[in-house]
């Protein structure tokens, strides 16, 4: 059988690299879009002894020539558009640069792919974000959209001009998979997850004292990214292109998975006070907690929580790693990866 071609833009992220992971043990060619400006781009595919054999394409969503040229190296089978301006916080302060990535380079490669190959297959990375303000709870595939953040609107307006109309309106095959939160060891530390369980196995371990968090009171429904990247293959191997939720059904909040981190530490942590002035301490009753508001958005999703029984029947998918073993195996890493050998949780001592 003919070796199958993949091109994923922003394969130095986290789901880009667990992608090329995944898309290598099925035998693929695989191919990457890599900023040249990219911090550190090649280290994590080093690291990850991927270097020889994924082919590192230099380029940028910004850029249309790099675009083509990328296209027309990889001559792609299916492509994952996972290249994204994808921290919200950020978005509100570079709302343009999130639009022009976002979207207009999504529209770019759209374009220029099915120019080139009508027959070739596209995945875009939409988000649980662009259901916003929710509009009912759980969200699925049929709850209409409602986005507060320049970021959502950005990954609204790619969803539904080059997913859902160019779909209907040229019968390309592009599919999004509207993803929850999913988060893994390699999460970057500016996300709240990474965030929390590197500070907590840092003051654990006596390198810091404590850390600041923003709304502690927001849910989220966390995933672990290695389970979603599967889903994202499956929906390009369906005989039609339909868009998924993918999410684990359950939601908790920013202050559950600081308690849960503690847990994994075995850390006993209580809380103190209300609103900016709500504290964590320690069993000493030293402070390792505080809330700055600097950490809040102009506007907050407060809760989202999927439903991804669709993906369930359709794709076969479902999640496999729970919120107690997606907090432990975080935690672990970052223990790991500081040098920690004190006993977490009774699974992994
Ligand atoms: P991530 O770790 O932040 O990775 C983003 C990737 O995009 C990086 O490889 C980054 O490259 C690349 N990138 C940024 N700007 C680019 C540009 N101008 N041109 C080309 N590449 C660019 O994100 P992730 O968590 O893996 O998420 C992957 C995708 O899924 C994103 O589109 C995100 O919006 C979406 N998503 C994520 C989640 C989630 O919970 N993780 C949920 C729903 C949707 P550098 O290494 O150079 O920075
Ligand atoms: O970890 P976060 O920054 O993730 P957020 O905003 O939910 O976005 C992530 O998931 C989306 C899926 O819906 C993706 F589309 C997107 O690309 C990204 O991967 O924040 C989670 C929650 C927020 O409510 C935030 O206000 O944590 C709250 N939070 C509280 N303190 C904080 C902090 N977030 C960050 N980043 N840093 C804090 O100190």
């Amino acid at each position: 059988m003919k070796q199958k071609r993949a091109l994923i833009t922003g394969i130095t992220g986290q789901d880009g690299s667990y992608l090329a992971e995944f898309l290598l043990k099925k035998r693929y060619k695989v191919y990457g879009l890599v900023r040249p400006a990219s911090t550190d781009p090649l280290m994590r595919i080093e690291r990850l002894s991927l270097d020889r054999m994924i082919k590192i394409i230099y380029g940028d969503m910004r850029d249309n020539n790099s675009i083509i040229r990328a296209l027309e190296e990889s001559r792609p089978d299916e492509i994952y558009n996972l290249g994204a301006q994808s921290q919200v916080g950020v978005s509100f302060q570079c709302p343009e640069e999130t639009m022009e990535v976002n979207y207009n380079g999504f529209g770019r490669l759209v374009s220029e792919a099915t120019h080139l190959n009508p027959q070739v297959r596209i995945y875009q990375a939409s988000s649980s974000e662009m259901f916003g303000n929710v509009l009912e709870t759980p969200q699925k595939e049929t709850t209409p959209f409602n986005p507060v953040s320049p970021y959502a609107e950005s990954k609204v307006k790619a969803h539904n001009d080059y997913v859902v109309e160019y779909r209907k309106r040229h019968n390309f095959f592009i599919c999004a998979g509207i993803l929850f939160n999913h988060e893994s060891p390699r999460r970057g530390r500016n996300f709240v997850t990474r965030k929390i369980t590197h500070s907590m196995v840092k003051i654990k371990l006596g390198l810091q004292d404590s850390f600041e968090l923003g709304n502690l009171d927001a849910k989220r429904d966390w995933g672990y990214a290695k389970d979603y990247v599967e889903a994202m293959w499956l929906m390009l191997q369906q005989k039609t292109p339909q868009d998924f939720v993918i999410s684990t059904g359950e939601s908790h909040s920013v202050r559950d998975f600081v308690n849960a981190t503690a847990n994994a530490l075995d850390m006993k942590i209580t809380w103190h006070g209300k609103g900016l002035k709500e504290v964590a301490k320690d069993s000493s009753g030293k402070i390792i907690l505080r809330i700055n508001p600097k950490y809040y958005r102009p506007n907050e999703v407060n809760s989202v929580l999927g439903d991804s029984s669709r993906a369930k029947k359709v794709l076969k998918w479902e999640p496999k790693v729970t919120f107690d073993e997606l907090v432990e195996i975080i935690t672990k890493a970052d223990l790991e990866s500081l040098g920690g050998v004190i006993g977490i949780h009774k699974d992994y001592a």
